[in-house]
């Protein structure tokens, strides 16, 4: 039975990726912060599961207090380490550009000096990001595109990434970078776009809101789901050569097409308007008789308050090396992302449950 230790267990990520390890029978370590409310609601489902079967075991840790990453790491000997602990919203990194490089940089850099100490040669994996290319490029971005990091998030991910390849190539160490692109799902943490979307279009639809406010409507992502990329993650630790993954779908969509895909499943369909600030997103028509939202209304404005100093245009990965030396072929498309996003978060809104059970029930639908 494998041991694997994970930094960042309560994100969608260590959700996703947790589940998938426990399913194949690993025993699972993570770590989770102390905070004044309980944040392990993602994995509440699987802490009722495998916590009292002796399968899943969590500790308080930072991933700046690196005398506890390294004890826990010479406790428990793990197999694989997956380190996905990280301030990692892009907007809040300028407003909070020292703490997300501490720990985007010194973090990473902990677990790295404990793998180095430790007797156990543990298998590493960083979670890199396609943030790191800084969107100048419009081709397909692969592992060997240059880097021009445009927010200290981004900077803090190229520190943790070179270092890796640094300790890999002075130590032996076995230590992969994945450089994954957006990624999303029902459990996204509220504030990044997609989610944003999807939560604000259910309750328009559903009559609990008017309007949602957003930033660039013209930025473009390579949006896939969160479940194929952990997939992935795991699939790069199994290698028996360390070297670095583009993790990525290859087609890339506006916010403002997002937007349209979101309130279609409802089946409203929304046409915008305008320019710049002054853009609106307007109801054409309201087909789905569940949902009562009136033609002409105006359901999506964009608010200068979401912009960032400096903005990732455009971003699309080439995901050709996944796909032919490991066979890594991502099961949804956009379309089956949203639909899922939607499905869960209409259900979510009508049921009020988000409030009642802190997003429990949200794993009953999808797995
Ligand atoms: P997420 O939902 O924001 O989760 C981040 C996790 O890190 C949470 O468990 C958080 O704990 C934890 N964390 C934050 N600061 C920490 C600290 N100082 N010490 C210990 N833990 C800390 O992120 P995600 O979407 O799952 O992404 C996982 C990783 O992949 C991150 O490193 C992210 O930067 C990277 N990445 C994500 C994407 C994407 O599209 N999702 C793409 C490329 C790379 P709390 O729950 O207590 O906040
Ligand atoms: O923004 C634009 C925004 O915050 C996507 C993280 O997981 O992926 C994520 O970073 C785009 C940007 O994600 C709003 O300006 C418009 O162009 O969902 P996001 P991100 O910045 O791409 C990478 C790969 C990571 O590594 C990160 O950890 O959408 N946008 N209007 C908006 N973004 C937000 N958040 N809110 C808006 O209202």
């Amino acid at each position: 039975m494998k041991k694997a230790f994970i930094t960042g267990i309560s994100g969608q990520d260590g959700y996703y990726l947790s589940k998938f390890l426990l399913e194949k029978g690993y025993e699972v370590h993570g770590t989770i912060r102390r905070s004044s409310s309980i944040n392990t609601s993602r994995i509440d489902p699987l802490i009722a599961e495998y916590e009292k079967i002796e399968k899943l075991f969590l500790y308080y840790s930072d991933l700046l207090d690196a005398s506890s990453v390294s004890s826990l790491i010479n406790k428990i000997q793990p197999d694989e380490i997956y380190n996905l602990a990280a301030q990692s919203h892009v907007k809040v990194s300028f407003d909070n550009p020292i703490y997300t490089t501490q720990v985007g940089t010194l973090g990473s850099l902990s677990l790295l000096e404990a793998i180095r100490n430790s007797e156990k040669p543990s298998k590493f994996y960083q979670a890199s990001s396609s943030e790191m290319f800084g969107g100048v490029d419009s081709n397909s971005l692969s592992d060997a595109s240059i880097f021009i990091p445009k927010s200290p998030y981004a900077v803090s991910k190229v520190f943790a990434h070179h270092i890796t390849t640094v300790y890999r190539e002075s130590y032996n160490l076995f230590g992969v970078n994945g450089i994954l692109f957006n990624h999303e799902s029902p459990v996204r943490g509220e504030t990044f776009v997609t989610r944003k979307i999807t939560r604000a279009a259910s309750k328009i639809a559903l009559g609990l809101q008017e309007k949602v406010y957003l930033g660039n409507l013209d930025a473009k992502r390579d949006w896939g789901h969160a479940k194929d990329y952990v997939r992935m993650m795991w699939m790069i630790l199994q290698t028996d050569e360390p070297e670095d993954w583009v993790i990525a779908t290859g087609k890339t969509t506006t916010v403002r097409d997002f937007v349209k895909m979101a309130f279609a499943y409802a089946g409203i369909e929304l046409e915008f308007k305008g320019e710049g600030i002054d853009e609106k997103g307007i109801v054409v028509s309201c087909l789905d008789p569940k949902y009562q939202v009136e033609k002409g209304n105006e359901v999506v404005a964009v608010d200068p308050r979401y912009f960032r100093p400096t903005e990732v245009d455009l971003l699309i990965g080439d995901p050709t090396k996944a796909n032919t030396k490991l066979g890594w072929i991502p099961k949804y498309n956009l379309e089956e992302l949203i639909n899922e996003m939607m499905e869960s978060d209409l259900k979510l809104m009508t049921k009020d449950q988000y409030l009642k059970d802190g997003g429990y029930t949200i794993m009953n639908y999808f797995e």
